[in-house]
């Protein structure tokens, strides 16, 4: 009897089933293996095969994955769907993105993409509101939605901390957003900012007439997070915001379970995702992490500037696209442009990626020379006159603030 060996992985006249998870690779095979072992290789060690000939005592399930086209360096594979524990994100991970990531018949592998099928995709609830907070929430019609992250990012007395977010929401900013290494120290406590920052929040509402919101970062170990999460709702939250790739994919699953309960959004902040995506050719890419953001549920999520401000970003209109696309049913997520970003970059950034986004800003508010609560005025002030489809200079000579920030940093 034949054993299951690397060769059996292989067959490029394969077609896979709908019902199969199919996913595209860029492989560079070791100095000593032709890119069809390689490519059988990973299709084995990321399902159910290893380096030893295998011999099989009676009947098995076969859950092998199959290698079916290789074109260049890119290859796909198909994924039988009972390889997968529905709705456990964390195990398919760790077959599509799990050992091979380190296998030494490889000198470089990432994962490219994935197509995901309608009935694993059913097994993950999706994001419960999706772009839709932009109008549900803030009723901003037909402009993208702003974020403000106080800067210095930790350090902030909670009363300093609050008053900067209180000067940006009365600024004409939507959301006040939590850094990601701020949570709960003892210059800054949790629930004191909570508390506080809702408090500034109604006053700005009342002074304003529009609506605002705060996004106050709960994440901490699994167990924590709830307790924050029924806080946020209990003291009259909208959302949370959770570092999803640093707290980990489990953890952001029991979290929008908890969400769905209170009626919440998620923002996801993406810290550490370049450990995964910044080599060109090596690990996830970040479209494939957002679409695991938006199939554990996240509502809003950070996908880079289109190359404006200050980060290095993949493709961030070509994961947008894909998280506005439809998959199977399942509500879009809204994309959050941020890094480096200030008021001259708006009409760009727009260009680029159109108004369905939140566009955050921290130094590009707080660095303004007249402080926070310009910083705000000029931000929105920008946007305004994008969605109006006025030219920026122009609508500038009206607005002093947008004057002063264009002064300072230009419109590149
Ligand atoms: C932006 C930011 C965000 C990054 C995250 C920062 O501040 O608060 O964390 O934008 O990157 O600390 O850098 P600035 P990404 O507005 O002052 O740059 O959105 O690419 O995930
Ligand atoms: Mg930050």
């Amino acid at each position: 009897m034949a054993g299951i060996t690397y060769e059996d992985f292989l067959d490029t006249s394969y077609e896979p089933a709908d019902s199969e998870l199919v996913c595209t690779f860029s492989v560079d095979p070791a100095a000593d293996m032709d890119m069809a072992a390689a490519a059988s290789r990973v299709a084995s060690e990321s399902s159910n095969g290893t380096w030893a000939e295998l011999q099989v005592d009676g009947e098995i399930t076969d859950l092998s994955a199959t290698a079916f086209e290789i074109d260049g360096r890119r290859v796909q594979v198909a994924y039988p769907d009972s390889l997968f524990e529905a709705g456990n994100m964390a195990q398919i991970l760790s077959c599509i993105a799990g050992n091979i990531m380190g296998m030494k018949a490889v000198d470089r592998i990432r994962l490219l993409d994935c197509e995901w099928p309608e009935a694993l995709t059913a097994s993950f609830p999706g994001p419960r509101f999706g772009s839709a907070v932009r109008e549900s929430i803030f009723g901003a019609g037909d402009r993208p939605i702003t974020a403000t992250v106080p800067k210095p990012k930790v350090g902030l007395s909670t009363d300093q901390h609050v008053q900067v977010g209180y000067e940006a929401w009365t600024g004409g900013i939507d959301l006040l957003k939590d850094d990601e290494n701020l949570t709960d120290q003892p210059f800054n406590p949790f629930r004191d900012r909570l508390i506080e920052s809702f408090g500034a929040r109604d006053r700005a509402e009342a002074e304003t007439g529009e609506k605002k919101s705060y996004l106050i970062n709960v994440t901490a170990d699994t167990n924590t997070m709830l307790e924050r999460v029924d806080m946020v709702a209990e003291e009259g939250g909208e959302y949370v915001m959770v570092d999803v790739i640093t707290c980990g994919w489990a953890a952001v699953q029991t979290v929008r379970d908890q969400c769905e309960k209170h009626d919440l959004a998620i923002h996801a902040h993406r810290a550490m995702h370049a450990a995964f995506d910044r080599v060109p050719n090596h690990g996830v890419s970040m479209r494939v992490l957002a679409q695991v953001a938006r199939l554990c549920g996240v509502d809003q999520l950070h996908t880079g500037t289109a190359d404006l401000g200050k980060l290095e970003n993949e493709d961030s209109r070509g994961i947008n696209d894909w998280l506005a696309s439809d998959l199977h049913g399942l509500r879009d997520v809204l994309p959050v442009a941020s890094g480096g970003l200030h008021p001259g970059l708006v009409p760009e950034l727009v260009d680029r990626l159109g108004t369905n986004i939140c566009i955050q800003a921290g130094g590009g508010i707080h660095g303004h020379p007249d402080g926070t609560h310009a910083g705000a005025k000029a931000l929105r002030q920008a946007v305004d006159a994008t969605v109006a489809g006025v030219d920026l200079d122009e609508y500038a000579a009206e607005h002093p603030e947008l004057e002063t920030a264009i002064g300072k940093w230009g419109t590149e």
